[in-house]
């Protein structure tokens, strides 16, 4: 993009004016955020009305990729970096006597997601604009993202998100594109003059579901695709039937507010309402784009993928298939074909707990014509497999079952393609989890290993790095992500390691101002920086950590001369605020800071930082400053896991248990370059299917783990009650779930091992080269290169 910084900065000194009638200089941090933001989009609007008009002149196969949640954070650099005027607006703002850095932290990071589902959707955006794809997103506008955590006395307390208090400059609100979803009535069968039976709904509640665009700018690529997100209004003219306050508020509630949980499912009536709203909308106004075409129906695969982000918007499938019915008046067979053809389903978890059903009842009340596809969907299907897989297999993968709708069943039968998202989780799925699937569809399943978009979690998080690198290696690496292995070169040349070291000291250092300023606890930079942050889960199993923190706490007690490195403990995570066991371990973690970081016989040796309302933007400042990476889940238990590969990037070293994609890290690393322990994935399934693991057994024979978890009840962390009892019952007296205990010496020998090298500075310095040099692979470009190839069938723009 042809600008100059004169020309910019004319253009931000007028732009501000326009829109707030006295000058920037006056102007607060937000509205000089604003009034980039607003410029900005306007320099970008002209090639994404070309996107479009292209797509529509190449009849382009297009990919449209459903997901209830996208987590993109602050869009300002990430937009600058992909149009190519990054540095000329920094220069621009600097010379306006602007503080650029501080500028874009006036803008809000829309929370919009959980974690690494949404995160993941936000990353393929990115990705798919960047290697220039046709593909749009397709959400929710929530009005409220999920909630801000404070710590109020040790323990979470949640705060309503209200991010649209200011205007959101992104989007573009597009109330021309409105649709209408309808909820609940009859559905009856007419005859039409000619005597053809259609089908009819009657006294159905309408909502308007109106979309706002946000683009999507491909990196350096003149691309620009779109996101869009739904929002429920009241419908206007002859569609409005709505009469008191209480339906009117019903509507809106739909679009409220994100459900805060992470691989937990909800079963409540509001949350199925959001999933068939956003999925409605979008299949709607697919739909109208490909009529505008003029093409066969037949051809609808041909220029369609719908991508399902897990089973959330699997309503999709019975939607589709009622629209090619009911509105386009196609027999089964055909739509049926084409709504396979068209629809493919990424999995996120093998927990039993995330697996969404729904009562029968419920779906068959609120979409009544919804329910009558499903069922018969659950009809054909196991007509047509009990002949060949006999009765049993045909029941069990039935989509209705004991007066539940199984969505996930429904997902892999409405579509042609089911994938994990590493090859150990897809390894599970087509063996345990989904195995009776892959017996009657093995060409439907296939792996995907998630991927990270390095333009945000390297390029804008870390600049420092990135100058290094385009110092050492050039500036291929960021067109071409894999080209980062050339850093591997200069794993032996002490110049480079050295600068390398001095960038990690820089964002230490960096993150060691922001935790002073907000939180007022010292933290020494030269201190290794011990990073998990992920949502706060039981299987993540953060109580391993703390065990090792309270352990190596106890050491220090009883012989403070031991020359441990300095630990700074850093963690990050929300619970979800119905999940009492989450938040007990939040109040533990800062429990435990309280008392250990208080305590002066062992000064900077441990240090425990646990950062309040820990999102993207909080992610960037840690991300950098990481030299150990946490990834400590139980084997078998985390599907991917994303973080492992943006602290890679980074240059931090894993702590792994063999569990997800971290499997893939250590392959690519190779095992000199990771701290790897723990149980094995088919160690953890031979204990649950032999019922032979005994927690007490290990709580009575090994005195580090008596003596850790003892703590947790003899009143020595000053804080904790009940907590500490209901944590130290979940793993004596109710039998380990996670296996932590079982896992507990392998971890603390890793921890070991991690402190002996990190003392050794030229040696770690070299392994957090490999690990940098080695995550070329993890970009988010190669895994949506493969999903387009060989899921979506979508060419890149030439
Ligand atoms: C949430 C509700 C239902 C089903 C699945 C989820 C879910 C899974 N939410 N987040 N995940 C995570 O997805 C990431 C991206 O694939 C993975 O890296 C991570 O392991 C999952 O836990």
């Amino acid at each position: 993009m042809a600008f100059n910084v004169q020309e910019f900065k004319k253009e931000y000194t007028k732009k501000f004016e326009e829109l707030f009638a006295y000058g920037y200089d006056e102007g607060s941090t937000t509205e000089r955020f604003i009034a980039l933001g607003d410029l900005v989009r306007g320099l970008y609007t002209e090639e994404w009305k070309s996107t479009v008009e292209d797509y529509i002149a190449d009849q382009s196969k297009q990919v449209y990729y459903f997901s209830m949640e996208f987590l993109p954070g602050r869009m300002l650099k990430s937009n600058l970096l992909n149009l190519g005027i990054l540095d000329c607006v920094r220069e621009g703002m600097q010379e306006l006597g602007l503080d650029f850095d501080e500028v874009a932290r006036g803008e809000v990071d829309p929370a919009l997601g959980n974690g690494g589902l949404g995160r993941l959707a936000s990353c393929f955006m990115d990705s798919i604009a960047s290697t220039g794809l046709a593909g749009h997103g397709n959400g929710i506008r929530y009005r409220y993202g999920l909630f801000q955590q404070k710590f109020v006395n040790g323990y979470q307390i949640e705060l309503p998100e209200n991010w649209l208090r200011n205007r959101n400059v992104w989007e573009v609100r597009k109330e021309n594109k409105a649709v209408i979803v309808r909820f609940g009535g009859q559905v009856n069968l007419a005859a039409d003059e000619d005597g053809k039976m259609t089908v009819r709904y009657e006294n159905t509640r309408n909502i308007l579901a109106v979309p706002y665009d946000t683009a999507q700018v491909g990196y350096k690529n003149g691309v620009i695709n779109n996101l869009r997100l739904w929002s429920a209004e009241i419908p206007y003219g002859e569609e409005a039937n709505f009469s008191t306050v209480e339906e009117r508020d019903d509507v809106m509630r739909i679009t409220e507010v994100l459900y805060p949980d992470d691989s937990n499912y909800e079963g409540r009536l509001l949350r199925v309402k959001q999933e068939y709203f956003f999925s409605s909308a979008g299949i709607q106004s697919i739909i109208r784009y490909f009529k505008k075409l003029k093409l066969d129906w037949n051809q609808f695969p041909e220029k369609t993928a719908i991508h399902i982000n897990d089973t959330h918007p699997t309503l999709a499938i019975p939607e589709l298939m009622r629209i090619l019915l009911d509105e386009e008046g196609l027999g089964w067979d055909q739509a049926w074909e084409i709504t396979k053809k068209t629809i493919s389903y990424t999995n996120h978890t093998i927990l039993q707990e995330a697996m969404e059903r729904w009562p029968e009842g419920m779906i068959a009340e609120l979409l009544p014509r919804i329910y009558q596809i499903i069922a018969e969907i659950n009809r054909r299907h196991i007509e047509k497999k009990i002949p060949i897989y006999g009765n049993e297999l045909a029941y069990r993968t039935a989509i209705i079952d004991q007066g539940q709708i199984k969505m996930a069943n429904l997902a892999i039968i409405g579509s042609h393609s089911v994938n994990g998202v590493a090859q150990l989780h897809t390894d599970i799925l087509m063996a345990e989890t989904l195995h009776d699937f892959f017996v009657m569809y093995p060409q439907k399943f296939n792996n995907k290993t998630n991927g990270i978009t390095q333009r945000r979690w390297v390029q804008i998080a870390n600049e420092a790095l990135t100058d290094l690198l385009d110092d050492t290696i050039g500036a291929e690496w960021k067109k071409n992500p894999l080209e980062i292995r050339l850093l591997k070169a200069f794993r032996e040349d002490e110049e480079v390691l050295e600068a390398l070291e001095t960038v990690k000291l820089k964002n230490k250092q960096r993150f060691a101002d922001y935790v002073l300023k907000t939180m007022g606890i010292e933290i020494d930079p030269t201190a290794i920086f011990d990073v998990q942050i992920k949502r706060m889960h039981a299987y993540k199993r953060q109580l391993l950590n703390v065990m090792h923190i309270l352990d190596r706490y106890l050491q220090l007690k009883d012989d403070p001369s031991l020359d441990f490195p300095k630990r700074v403990f850093i963690f990050g995570a929300k619970a979800a605020p119905s999940y009492y066991y989450a938040k007990e371990i939040i109040k533990l973690i800062n429990a435990i800071a309280d008392l250990i970081n208080n305590d002066s016989t062992i000064g900077d040796k441990i240090k425990i930082v646990f950062v309040e309302n820990y999102g993207v933007s909080l992610a960037e400042l840690i991300i950098p400053a990481a030299d150990i990476s946490e990834q400590i889940s139980l084997a078998g238990k985390e599907a991917s896991g994303t973080s492992n590969m943006k602290l890679m990037s980074n240059g931090a070293i894993t702590m792994a248990t063999l569990d997800g994609a971290n499997v893939e890290i250590r392959d690519n690393v190779g095992d000199e370059n990771i701290f790897v322990f723990g149980l094995k994935s088919e160690e953890v399934q031979s204990y649950y299917r032999n019922g032979n693991y005994h927690a007490y057994d290990i709580y009575e024979k090994n005195p580090r783990v008596k003596r850790v978890l003892n703590m947790l009840v003899d009143g020595s962390i000053p804080g904790i009650e009940q907590e500490g009892r209901d944590i130290f019952d979940s793993l004596v007296k109710f039998n380990d779930e996670y296996f932590l205990l079982k896992d507990f010496d392998s971890y603390i020998a890793a921890q070991y091992s991690a402190d002996r090298i990190y003392a050794d500075r030229g040696k770690w310095n070299r392994m957090a080269l490999m690990n940098i040099a080695n995550s070329g692979p993890f970009s988010s470009d190669y895994t949506i290169r493969r999903y387009a190839d060989e899921i979506w069938k979508i060419k890149p723009k030439s």
